[in-house]
């Protein structure tokens, strides 16, 4: 690669360019043939609603005689095709309004020439005029039929790609439950309840199955993790909590569920536990003790033997432990309660044995 020269350098870089340039061309242009018939779809539906809504109107003087003979009638009249065309796009639609610049000729022919033999405006101008729509059911330059045939592509189970426009590949992405080429197979957990070679209907299996030949738990061929066949061959549950050893922690009791199970948090009272709550310890945890059958905090504070044994200092319970605090008016130093400093004597210092906490 280093020894590649200026000039060399500069022939590679044009060349990828180009290529990268032609590829991005023939996917714009895939993609443009199937927006172009949308386009044109929006264009044929907006021109027949103009056509409804202006079906009412006329000149606008009222028609006497002389209107009626010396001009067209409104109803056929080219002042009503214009007001028509005027309608086909939103301004902001660029594609839109370039492709009904590029062929109003076609409309004023089709209105005064064409609209009798061919009533239907989206199959004369999309399809057969400028070319841009297929007819339903097929897709393409030459608008062949889809995977599965233009009467019911895919048969009637998924989208034929580029169905009705001049773009795609007329190949099938299957609908949910499908799958193949022809959308005729079943996906893994869907059985075929009707199968022939142009009509299939693929049906959910059994929640208990990956793979079925009918709906219930006894039809499975195979069945999912989390069940097992039990001697009627049908698919159960299995109940992962009755296993030894349990699959959950220490810590965590067992819930079992259709298919699964899950590991829930003891209470903190408890060490082990076979459920939720307190009341469903296996044992206490370090701090609590067993009162009738329920895992209780101890009050190391009320026990007879003292645990907060300094002199100044009081005991302050928690939930599963306890705290020793200096008392008001003290503050610990090396280990030690000291008295506060008192800067001013204002007040009467409250004494340390008639206040009930110490300061948190
Ligand atoms: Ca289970």
């Amino acid at each position: 690669m280093l020894s590649i020269t200026g000039p060399e350098l500069r022939l590679l870089w044009l060349l990828s360019c180009t290529f990268l340039v032609l590829l991005c061309r023939v996917s714009n242009a895939k993609r443009d043939l199937k927006s172009a018939c949308t386009t044109c779809q929006q264009i044929t539906d907006n021109f027949n609603k103009g056509f409804d809504s202006t079906a009412k109107q006329n000149f606008g003087g009222g028609n006497t005689a002389w209107e009626e003979r010396k001009l067209s009638k409104y109803e056929t009249s080219e002042i009503r095709l214009m007001e028509i065309v005027e309608g086909l796009c939103e301004s902001s639609s660029f594609e839109c309004n370039r492709m009904v610049e590029e062929h109003e000729d076609h409309f004023e022919t089709w209105w005064f020439k064409r609209k009798t033999k061919h009533p239907d405006l989206h199959k004369w101008f999309c399809i057969e005029t400028i070319k841009v729509c297929c007819p339903k059911g097929t897709f393409g330059p030459d608008c062949n039929a889809c995977v599965g045939g233009s009467e019911r592509p895919c048969h009637g189970n998924g989208i034929c790609d580029g169905d009705g426009t001049r773009g795609g590949n007329g190949k099938c992405s299957c609908n949910h439950g499908y799958n193949g080429e022809f959308c005729l197979d079943c996906i893994d957990g869907f059985f075929n309840e009707v199968r022939n070679d142009t009509f299939s209907l693929c049906t959910e299996c059994h929640s208990s199955c990956k793979t079925c030949n009918g709906a219930t738990n006894q039809d499975c061929d195979e069945c999912k993790d989390g069940w097992e066949e039990d001697d009627q061959e049908a698919c159960v549950d299995v109940n992962e909590c009755s296993q030894d050893p349990s699959p959950c922690k220490e810590d965590q009791f067992c819930q079992n569920t259709e298919g699964s199970y899950s590991c829930k948090a003891c209470d903190k009272a408890c060490a082990g536990c076979t459920g939720a709550g307190p009341d469903k310890c296996q044992a206490c945890a370090s701090g609590y003790q067993d009162t009738e059958g329920t895992c209780t905090d101890i009050d190391e504070c009320s026990q007879s033997e003292p645990v907060c044994t300094k002199e100044n200092q009081e005991c302050v319970n928690t939930d599963g432990l306890y705290i020793c605090l200096c008392s008001s008016g003290y503050e610990e130093k090396d280990g030690e309660c000291v008295q506060l400093p008192q800067p001013e004597k204002t007040e009467e210092p409250e004494a340390p044995d008639t206040s009930p906490h110490g300061e948190l």
